[in-house]
């Protein structure tokens, strides 16, 4: 098949998800066409089966800001009519869902027929696509797609309570490369940070406040504070950085904490790490954990949206109240002080990771949905 892929290229997991989904549509004999403002943070190279379509970012004086939603929507038309795409599928609905279907009814005025497929993936439903500024927009094009997915039973669930959408959405979960993602007990990264053998609590995020990164150096610090060897590493960047950082400060223990940045590839950090935390508000599947789990780190998370789907059952991880920061810091502390425990449960996570959330297991599922949306709509 020929598959437009619209995402948004940054640190993210919508786009992580859907530059991933790509990779390996390639890899099975799809020809791929990403389309979008900028090149994918993870698509580190375009290749004969995949292809980059830059949107323009030209602006006008008389324009408030730059009509992204139309001109990717133009571009759209474009790729879909020169590259003959079978299916267009667009990651995060605001505003990707809507440039789509208009595309679409653009194309089919010109007789070409391009089912529309939208991913909801946490925010454009939970956070964004509920602001009244939005919500007619996301609910109407929710419905016109040809075939909705979400990445978890809760986003689904969170869909039908917040829109006024009826039809079906499948639930095709996030998934990871268990190749890409492994176990690393030695590195250069761990000798050098923990010269004690102290253990290394891990969080990656875009620290957006619903990432709650404010908690992981309060658990960090109750973990100091009961005397236990151990180390933090936060990974990612964005609007509470600079909040978390001062905390540290403020509580005294910036000298074990090292903030990285944005790291790409992160899964040498992770193969290395003892204990990933995550006490998000809100996560409709939690791709980081996963990758976590993968790398064989258990997980100690919030126990909301997608993560009890993901660590419930596993073995390899904990699942703590909302902003419950001493039970965060309990389950913490005991992977910290059980070896027998955390390899235990470090085994159990990347065996759950392999079994259900392989890129083999998941990438069928979403060509078969593809498939079945053609013939639907084309019959
Ligand atoms: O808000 C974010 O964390 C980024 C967001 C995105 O859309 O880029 O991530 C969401 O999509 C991921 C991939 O499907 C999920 O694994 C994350 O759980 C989800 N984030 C939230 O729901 C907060």
């Amino acid at each position: 098949m020929k598959i437009g892929i619209t995402c948004y290229p940054i640190y993210g997991g919508s786009g992580v998800v859907a530059t991933e989904l790509g990779k390996a549509l390639a890899r099975r004999g799809h020809q791929i066409h990403f389309i979008s403002y900028q090149m994918p943070f993870r698509l580190s190279a375009v290749t004969d089966d995949i292809y980059f379509h830059e949107v323009g970012l030209s602006t006008y004086p008389i324009f408030q800001s730059h009509p992204y939603s139309l001109a990717l929507c133009s571009k759209m038309v474009d790729v879909a009519r020169y590259e003959a795409l079978d299916i267009l599928h667009v990651h995060y609905a605001i505003p990707h869902a809507t440039s789509a279907i208009l595309a679409r009814a653009i194309l089919r005025g010109q007789g070409m027929e391009v089912p529309v497929v939208t991913t909801l993936h946490g925010t454009d439903i939970t956070i964004v696509g509920q602001d009244p500024s939005f919500a007619p927009v996301v609910t109407y094009s929710i419905n016109a797609s040809d075939g909705v997915t979400a990445v978890s039973k809760a986003l689904r669930q969170e869909t039908y309570e917040a829109f006024a959408v009826e039809g079906d959405i499948a639930v095709i979960p996030n998934f990871i490369n268990i190749e890409r993602f492994s176990r690393q007990a030695h590195t250069d990264f761990r000798e050098r940070l923990c010269p004690q053998g102290e253990k290394i609590l891990v969080h990656v995020s875009n620290f957006r406040a619903v990432k709650n990164t404010p908690h992981v150096v309060q658990v960090f610090f109750n973990l100091r504070r009961r005397g236990l060897p151990v180390k933090l590493v936060l990974v990612g960047d964005g609007p509470d950085r600079a909040a978390t950082e001062h905390l540290a400060r403020e509580l005294g223990v910036h000298q074990y904490v090292r903030f990285l940045g944005k790291q790409d590839p992160i899964s040498a950090i992770l193969a290395t790490s003892d204990v990933f935390i995550m006490p998000s508000g809100f996560e409709s599947f939690g791709l980081a954990a996963l990758e976590a789990m993968a790398c064989g780190v258990p997980v100690v998370c919030s126990d909301i949206g997608g993560l009890p789907e993901l660590v419930g059952g596993s073995g390899g991880g904990f699942l703590c109240p909302l902003g419950d920061i001493d039970a965060f810091t309990d389950c913490a502390a005991r992977l910290v002080e059980d070896d027998v425990l955390r390899e235990t449960m470090s085994r159990a996570a990347r065996a759950h990771a392999v079994r259900h959330f392989d890129e083999t297991t998941i990438v069928p599922l979403y060509e078969n949905f593809y498939r079945a949306v053609r013939a639907r709509v084309l019959a």
